[in-house]
């Protein structure tokens, strides 16, 4: 049960979100976890300004091939934010060699959110993401980021059959399993849809007004940590989510934490779940 799971994404050096935000919620989990990191930033890029930014994307393909000198296989991949389309080419090249034969592909497109790409993002980048989402056996996005891929025209307010046309055009990208966040069919909840060999799974839960950066990636980081422990993709993002709400329950309010969720005091919380 001791797996090895390689995450590829950021370093945020404050924010809580990327790497720092994975790292720990994957090794709470009982993950061995290993990184890759795609560019170190001062800050995240929402609502900083002035942030620096070293890019990493030359060091990806020289790590990879280190580790496969080494030979180094990884039971599952999960990539989050990623600076540039070299970075998504140099990550199906470790798809393509640092993978277990049955190790599984986690894709975060995380890119966009609230109808709007993040800064310094552009529509090639949103193609070559969708190809990447193709490769993978579970995709994580937002709806923003799911309209953006499909070419699905992005609503505040749907139903279900909405998010059912949505769920099939990312199944024709490619994607088997698909864990969209963000759905919400009423004022007072929202919630995670799951699409699995076809079927439409919904978890719903309350919505917390305010809204804090970050939570995709601690929801990714412990859907992931909660699949790699075997539990079903729906459990998965029960878990997930509950973890989710917990942290920004944690938060919202604090005038001082504008800036991510303090998922580590909730960390005690998502073992015992686990
Ligand atoms: O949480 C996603 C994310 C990750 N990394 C960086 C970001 C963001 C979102 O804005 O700016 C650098």
């Amino acid at each position: 049960m001791y797996k090895r799971v390689l995450t590829v994404q950021d370093i945020s050096c404050l924010g809580q979100c990327s790497l720092t935000v994975a790292l720990p919620i994957l090794s709470a989990c009982g993950m061995q976890t290993c990184i890759i990191p795609s560019a170190v930033l001062s800050t995240h890029t929402g609502g900083f300004k002035n942030y620096t930014f070293r890019d990493l994307t030359e060091d990806i393909p020289k790590i990879r091939e280190h580790w496969e000198s080494e030979n180094i296989s990884f039971d599952a991949v999960y990539t989050g934010y990623l600076g540039s389309t070299k970075q998504i080419e140099y990550v199906e090249e470790i798809f393509g060699s640092l993978l277990k034969p049955n190790a599984k592909i986690f894709v975060d497109p995380a890119m966009a959110d609230n109808g709007k790409l993040y800064v310094g993002f552009d529509d090639n980048f949103v193609r070559e993401m969708a190809k990447l989402c193709g490769k993978a056996d579970v995709i994580m996005p937002n709806i923003t980021e799911a309209c953006l891929m499909t070419g699905q025209e992005y609503k505040e307010s749907y139903d279900k059959e909405y998010i059912t046309e949505l769920f099939k055009k990312l199944n024709a990208l490619g994607a088997e399993c698909i864990v969209l966040t963000g759905v919400s069919y009423d004022e007072g909840s929202t919630g995670v849809a799951v699409y699995e060999n076809g079927e439409y799974l919904y978890y719903k839960h309350k919505k917390i007004a305010g809204g804090c950066h970050g939570t995709g990636d601690v929801f990714a980081s412990a859907f992931v940590g909660a699949a790699m422990k075997g539990k079903s993709m729906i459990e998965a993002a029960k878990i997930a989510a509950d973890y989710t709400l917990l942290c920004i329950e944690n938060t919202v309010g604090d005038e001082d934490h504008r800036y991510g969720v303090k998922f580590e005091i909730a960390l005690p919380e998502l073992i015992k779940t686990l």
